[in-house]
């Protein structure tokens, strides 16, 4: 598979994709905006850290500087982090923009799985997926997360979806979109900071292998579509749906109340949600990411033994 040449790899993502060893995508978003300074940076670091242990090459993308990145060094991680809202967080959207402008910026899922796949990496693992957001009959907020998943193809590992957004209709979306939603040891969709959210998972995997083999049966019939693969957070790190719905309740009244719309809803909520709990849902936040970058690093190892 040959690498689109605006992307920019570091030598060792490239030497990785060109042996066929696996590598491991991981986004920006949610270093720039999804956490505060400086647990964002140690979070990213630490998640590359674990997954350099299981023998798979990290690649956290953002585009830096109008360049596509795929790989970045510490001094850049640390830059994404302490810049925070202040680089342009671009979904496939904002791609070109922020390219031709030639600034920073720190890609979501979907603009990551872009790049991802650009670049040759099927296997990528993040946080939390967007979706579709509570009210989105009258505000259409659906984020473009979904519409990305239903044509790039890379598997996304997250902890489902929080219920900041709908989660009825972001899984109606997802079928509606051809997009498998395959539950990993569990039955039941995870809520993010919860193993439960009371929906059921159309399907379940049990081992790295099963999913790999999903993934390329499903490409090979020419199933354009990523895969949302929805790993639960941890038992020990979990704040049980009951806890967190109040505060999550109270995160989106003070939202309406200051009037925040559009890309900055998802940030504000996640600050906010950490504020409410005291920083919990935070260390909650950190825990789960681990989680899904150990199961990411495994995945990308079974998947390129499928496919060698
Ligand atoms: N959910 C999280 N943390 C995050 C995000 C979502 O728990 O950092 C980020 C991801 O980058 C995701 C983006 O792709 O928010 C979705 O934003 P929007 O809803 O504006 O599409
Ligand atoms: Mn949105």
């Amino acid at each position: 598979m040959s690498v689109h040449p605006r992307l920019q790899l570091t030598d060792e993502v490239r030497d990785a994709l060109a042996e066929g060893r696996p590598v491991l995508a991981l986004e920006s978003t949610i270093i720039s905006h999804g956490m505060p300074y400086p647990d964002n940076v140690r979070m990213a670091r630490e998640v590359e850290a674990l997954i350099r242990a299981e023998g798979v090459t990290p690649a956290t993308i953002a585009v830096l500087d109008g360049v596509p990145r795929v790989g970045l060094s510490d001094d850049d991680l640390e830059m994404l982090g302490r810049a925070g809202e202040s680089v342009t967080k671009a979904s496939v959207r904002d791609l070109a923009y922020v390219m031709a402008k030639g600034i920073h910026g720190a890609t979501t899922v979907a603009a990551t799985m872009r790049l991802a796949s650009l670049a040759g990496i099927r296997v990528f693992a993040t946080g939390g997926l967007g979706g579709v957001h509570r009210g989105a009959a009258s505000s259409m907020d659906l984020s473009a997360d979904l519409t990305e998943l239903s044509r790039t193809p890379v598997a996304v590992i997250s902890a489902g979806v929080k219920s900041i957004l709908d989660i009825g209709l972001t899984l109606e979306a997802m079928e509606t979109l051809s997009i498998p939603v395959v539950g990993y040891q569990t039955d039941e969709f995870p809520s993010f900071y919860s193993r439960s959210s009371g929906y059921d998972v159309p399907m379940r995997a049990d081992s790295p292998e099963e999913l790999a083999a999903i993934m390329a049966t499903q490409w090979e019939l020419g199933v354009t579509a990523g895969l949302d693969i929805a790993n639960p957070i941890p038992r020990a790190d979990e704040i049980p749906a009951d806890e967190i719905s109040g505060i999550i309740t109270q995160a989106l009244a003070d939202m309406d109340e200051r009037g925040i719309t559009g890309k900055d809803t998802t940030p504000y909520l996640l600050g906010r949600v950490v504020e409410l709990t005291g920083g919990a849902s935070l260390t909650a936040n950190i825990a789960l990411v681990k989680n899904n970058a150990m199961l990411g690093a495994n995945l990308a190892t079974a998947y390129a033994a499928v496919t060698a």
